[in-house]
């Protein structure tokens, strides 16, 4: 699938973010593809905060700051204002964290989901409550360390699958991405925006402060958790799961474990075992 109309405009520049922040950059793909005829729902998380410290204003579109747990509710409420208006040609965007989506705004996801507006929900998944000091969430992958599951008790649960969460939903679109593949994630992003109804969309978004590694990796970073097997970039559309990227070569898991802080605590063991889980599940 070719990108059409993708923008050289930046409409999102100049935010607060860390140096070598995936979310930011996520955010800056996403208007790329959908230009300047989007309104974004953001909830309290990194990209609210660091966009809006007055009187700089990084979106160069409408977006609202929305409560922690509703912005599956304000996307439903904007995308039927829009439909009454006759302006479906508006995409409706959601850009919340793993905390926001996976734990606390799931109630208001599913709702949103099962209302049928047509909506994307794009959820960016920095792997743990990033902006209020690096707690675990529900999509905290197993064996990394927060400051709520600090060494040697690091995070003993797997992360939450959420496409197959979404997927149970049977809705029309749902993908997952990263952004060191940029141009899968704009293709996906496109792919969303021509859909009638809900979309969602799962990028993992790197993030040095957390993971604990050197702002210049992030992209590296995102790749190895693709070659290793650690993330998978997928589809779901028409009730059926399809892998969009399969990995020239495999990467063993110790690779990208070894390049965070995160996961230095692991012994040889446990990596041992995540990979055995990963080779058997791939
Ligand atoms: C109801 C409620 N509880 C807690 C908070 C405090 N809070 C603001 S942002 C945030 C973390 C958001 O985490 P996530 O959604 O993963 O996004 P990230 O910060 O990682 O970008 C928390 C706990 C809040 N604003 N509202
Ligand atoms: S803490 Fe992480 S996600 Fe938040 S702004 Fe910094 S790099 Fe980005």
């Amino acid at each position: 699938m070719k990108l059409r109309n993708v923008s050289k405009e930046e409409l999102y520049r100049c935010s607060y973010g860390c140096a070598g922040c995936a979310s930011v950059l996520a955010v800056r793909l996403t208007l790329k593809v959908l230009g300047r005829n989007s309104v974004f729902v953001v909830p309290a998380n990194c990209i609210s905060t660091v966009s809006c410290y007055y009187p700089q204003a990084p979106f160069f579109v409408p977006m609202t700051v929305m409560a922690f747990a509703a912005t599956g509710a304000a996307l439903c409420g904007i995308s039927a204002g829009f439909k009454r208006r006759g302006r479906e040609d508006i995409h409706v965007v959601g850009f919340s964290g793993d905390g926001g989506t996976a734990d606390i705004g799931i109630q208001s996801l599913s709702g949103a989901i099962d209302s049928g507006y047509k909506f994307i929900y794009i959820c960016y998944d920095n792997e743990a409550y990033m902006n209020t000091g690096i707690q675990r969430s529900g999509l905290t992958p197993y064996g990394a360390t927060t400051s709520t599951t600090p060494s040697p008790c690091f995070e003993n649960r797997p992360k939450k699958d959420m496409m197959r969460i979404v997927a149970a939903h049977d809705i029309p679109y749902a993908a997952t991405a990263c952004t060191s593949y940029p141009l899968d994630y704009m293709q996906k992003v496109e792919k969303a925006s021509k859909v009638n109804g809900p979309t969602y969309i799962h990028v993992l978004a790197p993030c040095p402060t957390g993971w604990g590694f050197p702002p210049e990796r992030t992209i590296e970073i995102g790749r190895m958790a693709v070659e290793s097997g650690m993330w998978q970039l997928m589809e779901f559309e028409g009730g059926e799961f399809r892998i969009t990227h399969t990995p020239r070569r495999r990467r063993p898991v110790a690779e990208y474990f070894e390049a965070q802080a995160r996961f230095r605590h692991l012994r040889l063991e446990e990596i041992e075992a995540i990979q055995r889980e990963i080779d058997a599940s791939r």
